[in-house]
């Protein structure tokens, strides 16, 4: 009898390792559960680590029960997509811990291992608007790399554009260019251009114009 016991007392060991190995992990990033397997793997565990993945890699030690989600990976650009691990699962700071509530808007929560899947270009930073005026803030942070909010408040409805220019006046990229309802709203941009391309380093400009308002701004990309 004991032939059959230690084998199946092994599998269970083996099969539990695995699962709490897989499971650990996933619940160690804010919104691990979103893509479950898929947030470090290209198509399910056992595939292929996605750039994420690599990085998360890099930080676990084989069994360990360490915490890996912090300021350093959340300040990394896994995926190269122009916005942090921590812009795009809702943590820029990297403060989450295990056995917090998922941080952020869980709707601009976004695939750190997909260049291709990344946060909204504009989003509502407020509901309400913070002042009676259109307002510009200054794009934060600044120098950037390798992506920049800059902020804006509509007072009431209007249709809004928001323009990155280069040094030279020539268009770069459109951020934003629609009705927008009032409230503060958030941009990024990612230093690339309307094509996707990574732009130089260098001086741009970001410019507001909502009706009679206009205002340009100036901001610097750094490599
Ligand atoms: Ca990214
Ligand atoms: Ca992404």
């Amino acid at each position: 009898m004991k032939k059959i016991y230690i084998p199946v007392f092994l599998i269970l060991a083996v099969s539990i390792t695995f699962l709490t190995g897989r499971s650990f992990r996933v619940q160690q990033v804010p919104y691990g559960s979103k893509y479950s397997c898929n947030t470090c793997h290209t198509e399910g565990g056992g595939t292929p680590r996605n750039p994420f993945g690599l990085d998360v890699e890099s930080r676990v030690t084989p069994g360990g029960n360490e915490t890996f989600w912090g300021p350093d990976l959340a300040a990394l650009d896994s995926d190269g997509d122009g916005f942090t691990n921590g812009e795009e699962l809702q943590d820029p700071n990297g403060t989450w811990k295990q056995g917090d509530a998922d941080p952020g808007d869980p709707t601009a929560v976004t695939h750190p291992g997909d260049p291709n899947d990344h946060p909204p270009i504009v989003s509502v930073e407020e509901e309400l608007p913070v002042s009676n005026k259109f307002i510009l803030f200054n794009n934060y942070p600044n120098p950037f790399n390798p992506s920049t909010k800059i902020s804006f408040n509509v007072p009431v409805n209007s249709k809004v554009k928001l323009a990155i220019y280069n040094i030279k006046g020539e268009l770069v990229n459109i951020l934003a260019d629609r009705e927008y309802a009032p409230g503060k709203y958030e941009a990024f941009w990612s230093g690339r251009d309307d094509s996707g391309r990574k732009v130089s380093s260098g001086i741009y400009l970001y410019r507001l114009t909502a009706g009679n308002f206009v205002q340009t701004k100036r901001m610097i990309l750094l490599k």
